[in-house]
């Protein structure tokens, strides 16, 4: 479990991690070089890629120009079981665990599980949360299921919870791509003082600020995707410091 182990030790150490996501339906090839370039410069730590509606194929062309460019860790984030390509380092194994969909609970698991085994991807079991923002999510429309409430703080916590007594190595707390509210910080906190895994947080963090407050509020990996993809200076705000969390 390298790449999980390495997020334990950030852990340890007080140090932060942040994840650009790339959706393979977004991205053009020809401008992967000069958005890794911005990546390489900033205090990103992971390149997250993935979707929630990506056609066959797109997934593993681009993993295999970001290799290019970049040494970060390439983590897939997948919405569907045809993202899945070797040419990443490793996988979250998402269980929509706020849902009550069978199918994101562990039917497309059960499928996923022979294209598996054909590669060397680190496989990394992560209970994944969508809590309500706003408006309507992607993730929410394809997985046909209902965000918790922001205001059930009890039922996220103990989803939480039993995400990581089912054996979940992750809790990733979703707003949703675009979302109109991240994750409030009390929410953030009262999570992670429930819970002894690491938590990941992200949906419509726009601002250092944002990103910030996130970190403060004990989140120990932030994902960002839309900020990057509306407005590229935002890696400006970004660049690599030194800086420990308590
Ligand atoms: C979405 O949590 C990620 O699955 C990132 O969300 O695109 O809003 O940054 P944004």
């Amino acid at each position: 479990m390298k790449y999980y182990n390495t997020i334990l030790k950030t852990i340890k150490t007080h140090k932060k991690n942040l994840a650009v996501l790339i959706d393979p339906d977004k991205m053009k090839i020809n401008s992967v070089s000069n958005f890794i370039e911005k990546v390489n410069q900033s205090i990103a730590t992971h390149i997250f890629v993935g979707g929630s509606e990506v056609n066959e194929g797109l997934t593993e062309a681009l993993v295999i120009e970001i290799k290019k460019h970049s040494t970060l860790p390439i983590i897939l984030f997948p919405g569907d079981i045809i993202q899945i390509t070797d040419q990443a380092d490793g996988i979250l194994f998402l269980s929509l665990i706020s849902g009550r969909n069978p199918d994101y609970l562990i039917g497309k698991h059960v499928e996923a599980v022979s294209k598996l085994a054909k590669t060397d991807l680190e496989i990394i079991p992560t209970g994944y949360l969508l809590i309500e923002n706003g408006k309507e999510t992607a993730v929410q429309r394809v997985s046909e299921t209902k965000p918790i409430s922001r205001n059930a703080i009890e039922t996220i916590k103990d989803t939480a919870k039993a995400g990581e007594l089912l054996g979940m190595k992750l809790i990733y707390l979703e707003a949703g791509s675009g979302a109109t509210h991240a994750i409030e910080p009390h929410i953030i906190s009262e999570v992670k003082q429930k819970i002894n895994i690491p938590l990941i947080v992200g949906g419509g963090i726009r601002t250092k600020t944002e990103l910030e407050s996130a970190y403060n509020a004990g989140a120990d990996l932030v994902v960002i995707g839309t900020a990057f993809e509306d407005d590229e200076t935002f890696f400006d705000d970004l660049k690599k410091i030194t800086k420990t969390y308590n």
